[in-house]
């Protein structure tokens, strides 16, 4: 019996139904992932139970011999898999890693100037409600009202008038290819340093798949466990780039501080005491792991599944912001069907289908309700799903939307959802 069975059935349980809501709900929720049973393992490890505030070979606490050799082994990984030449692999999250680069970059009250979250950017990159809207003083960028891209001309005018110190390049609900050489063009123009936050795409771009953020970012930043497939976590890479990259002056010694040390002071113990090693420990085995070649098919398909999500999804007569994708998202605007992004969720929600409502540009409705749901394919994917089974799951998701009112289509629509997600595990028995 588990030992957790025994000791606590309360969270024995929660686990359990969540476990079952995983393998029996479709996940499309683009930010989310399952790992592999090696990384679980290795999160749910003793390194847990290591304290080890500083760095390999620089720590606080004695003991530190093996966590050492797993946070060098991480460090070596994540550099050799996105050709860096520094990786901190301690940020706690995708949102720690974002302040770990404004801390070491800015002081309180610089610019910085980032996509507007309506418009597909993050919190973090200087909204109102968010550290980095209150400490920095925060400009955004749209997109373009026809095409839905990156518009670089309001950028460039923007950064000309208020000179942002850091232009963050990224997104959490950006269909298309990000084009970080444009980004650094305007970032040169203005002096800024450019900053690439490329947590949704960084599996994409581990594989080779979309451009990669080096040698035109000057810093970049990333969550583990998205299209990456790690461990929930975050990391800062620098390039060739930050050899050149002026730090600040040491106020005792007087030494120009090179940016790998500012950066990881600005982590530990700037913003964070100890490390998680669990983490750090399991970010190494999914670096390993996306290191594979067969990484490399998991994300084609991974690409695969979204462009069809697109083509099926336009063949039915629903908009899709950018008309298409090139990543692992497609974002829907829902304002010809009828109905809202909340209200969509919710209806998906009951029939099995997990998405997110989500703003989508120039969007009339707040951010509780919105016009628009996004969609991923890469938990999906990584469970063995293929193009065949997402035309079953945007049919599927069709009928929820024409029918949200219809208790019994959406029954009938959770049944096979069910059927479905019984033919493919999101984990293999043990053998
Ligand atoms: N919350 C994440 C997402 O869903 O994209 C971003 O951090």
């Amino acid at each position: 019996m588990s030992v957790l069975k025994k000791q606590d059935k309360e969270i024995f349980d929660i686990i359990e139904s969540e476990f079952n809501r995983q393998n029996d709900y479709l996940e499309l929720i683009a930010s989310e992932n399952f790992t592999s049973k090696a990384v679980l393992e290795t999160a749910g490890s003793v390194l847990t139970n290591k304290y080890a505030e500083g760095y390999p070979g620089k720590r606080y606490y004695g003991g530190c011999i093996h966590v050492d050799e797993a946070e060098n082994l991480a460090i070596e990984r994540a550099k050799k898999l996105f050709k860096a030449k520094y990786a901190n692999v301690q940020p706690h999250s995708g949102s720690s890693a974002n302040m770990g680069v404004y801390m070491a970059y800015l002081e309180p009250g610089d610019c910085i100037m980032g996509l507007d979250l309506s418009h597909g950017g993050h919190l973090t990159h200087g909204s109102k409600v968010s550290f980095s809207g209150q400490i920095y003083t925060a400009i955004t960028f749209e997109v373009k009202k026809d095409s839905g891209l990156v518009d670089f001309d309001d950028l460039l005018q923007k950064a000309k008038e208020f000179k942002p110190k850091i232009i963050i390049c990224g997104a959490s609900a950006y269909p298309r290819t990000v084009e970080f050489e444009k980004f650094r063009e305007v970032a040169d123009k203005v002096g800024a340093v450019l900053h690439g936050d490329i947590c949704h795409n960084s599996g994409i771009i581990a594989a080779e798949m979309h451009p990669s953020p080096f040698p035109y970012c000057h810093v970049v930043s990333t969550s583990t466990h998205k299209s990456l497939r790690g461990p929930r976590g975050g990391m800062i890479l620098l390039g060739e780039d930050y050899e050149n990259t002026l730090g600040k002056v040491a106020p005792k010694s007087g030494r120009v501080k090179m940016m790998s040390e500012l950066i990881d002071s600005a982590v530990m113990p700037g913003i964070q005491g100890g490390p998680l090693m669990h983490i750090i420990a399991a970010k190494a085995v999914a670096f390993k792991e996306a290191l594979e070649p067969s990484f490399k098919s998991y994300i084609k398909n991974v690409l695969d599944n979204a462009q069809c999500f697109a083509d099926e999804f336009k063949n039915k007569g629903y908009n899709l912001v950018s008309d298409g994708t090139d990543t692992h998202l497609v974002l829907i605007d829902l304002q010809n069907k009828n109905i809202s992004g909340k209200a969509a969720e919710i209806a998906l929600d009951e029939a099995g289908i997990t998405v997110n409502k989500n703003m989508v540009p120039f969007d009339p409705k707040s951010p509780f309700i919105t016009s628009g749901i996004r969609i991923g394919s890469p938990a999906m994917t990584t469970r063995g799903m293929g193009v065949d089974e997402v035309k079953v799951v945007v049919d599927l998701i069709d009928q929820v939307i024409m029918n949200h009112d219809n208790k019994d289509k959406i029954n009938t629509v959770r049944s096979s959802v069910n059927e479905l997600c019984s033919i493919f595990p999101i984990y293999e028995k043990d053998s």
